[in-house]
């Protein structure tokens, strides 16, 4: 009878944990176009906690939702700067790097940057440029940079993304100012080239520019360096130019809100993205510039030469930095200029 009983409570215990462990769930906002969905059901199946996925096409968006939506998200995807306006304004938590054991897959090259100088908050996902797309076969001059994109001949034939930061690092590099000391002076000279380019422009999209271009709608694109590694591997006439004015770079994190519900499940998932056999997947599907040396040794050598994911050489490329306030100045400039055009 004692053993029936104890089975029963072995039983009841066993019932309790599964319940327990199907009811474990995860809450991540991440950039559209950015993580595989096979990515995500393979972390389900592996763990049984339930990704609820939600997509987001900027950090202003990012931002402005976990600001209002508290406690929502288990685990977010900001760019670099962005990360670095999180920290600051306290949203992000430390990260137990004790449940991170892959982050030594991770290219140092790619960690402990100026965001996020002692690798507190954020774990690198994909790296990439803002970079020149051009359809040689329609476009015969030769596109070395902004000016030569913002040219009034190809009116109408430009898609860009839209982010009303990157455009207005565009005009600054153009002019040679800096793009992290934003001052109402440069804003002033940056605002007539603005100006003319959005008269220019037929599409502004952040999500999937490569649209665009692959529809034959567009015939020169400033994108996303992997929506322009997509476009390569459909056809070799689209080609990838890292801008002769200047070019921004990006790393973009995972990191975990300070208010997530469900830490655990979070630092559970971030660990799974660092393993190379599961950052593979996300380089095949969005083919950025992958941070994981252990992943990388792992992609083929055409992927590794797509001129998009891994640029050899060129000119000026920075990071983007936290400019505070002027953020939101440079949103009323751009916005102001699209809706006058
Ligand atoms: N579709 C994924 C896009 C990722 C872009 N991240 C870089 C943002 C830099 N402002």
């Amino acid at each position: 009878m004692k053993s029936y009983l104890r089975l029963l409570a072995a039983l009841a215990a066993l019932a309790f944990a599964v319940s327990a462990r199907a009811a474990e769930e995860l809450n991540l906002f991440g950039w559209s176009e950015y993580i595989p969905q096979p990515v995500i059901d393979g972390f389900t199946k592996e763990t049984g906690i339930k990704v609820n996925f939600e997509t987001y096409s900027s950090n202003e968006e990012l931002l402005s939702k976990l600001v209002a939506g508290g406690g929502s998200y288990d685990i977010v995807q900001p760019s670099d700067y962005t990360a670095e306006v999180m920290i600051r304004q306290k949203l992000l938590a430390p990260l137990d790097l004790s449940k991170l054991p892959h982050l030594k897959n991770l290219d140092p090259e790619f960690t402990h940057c100026g965001h996020d100088p002692e690798g507190k908050y954020t774990v690198p996902y994909m790296s990439g440029t803002v970079g020149i797309v051009v359809n040689t076969e329609r476009v015969k001059t030769p596109i070395k940079g902004y000016r030569d994109v913002f040219d009034p001949k190809f009116k109408g034939r430009i898609v860009v993304l839209n982010d009303n930061r990157e455009i207005v690092s565009w005009a600054l590099d153009t002019l040679n100012l800096p793009v992290n000391t934003i001052t109402a002076a440069n804003l002033a000279k940056a605002r007539p080239l603005v100006a003319d380019w959005v008269k220019l422009v037929k599409v502004f999209d952040s999500d999937s520019p490569k649209t665009a271009l692959l529809n034959g709608d567009c015939d020169l694109g400033i994108v996303w360096s992997g929506e322009a590694a997509i476009l390569w591997n459909q056809s070799k006439k689209f080609q990838y130019v890292i801008p002769a004015e200047g070019a921004h770079r990006f790393i973009d994190v995972l990191a975990i809100p300070a208010e997530a519900k469900n830490k655990d499940a979070a630092h559970k998932f971030i660990d799974y993205i660092l393993r190379p056999e599961v950052s593979v997947l996300i380089s095949d599907a969005f083919p950025y510039t992958n941070p994981n040396a252990e992943a990388r040794k792992h992609l083929s050598a055409e992927a590794l030469a797509n001129p998009a994911s891994y640029p050899k050489g060129g000119g000026k490329i920075e990071t983007f930095r936290d400019i505070g306030k002027a953020a939101a100045d440079i949103d009323r400039l751009v916005t102001d200029l699209k809706s006058a055009r």
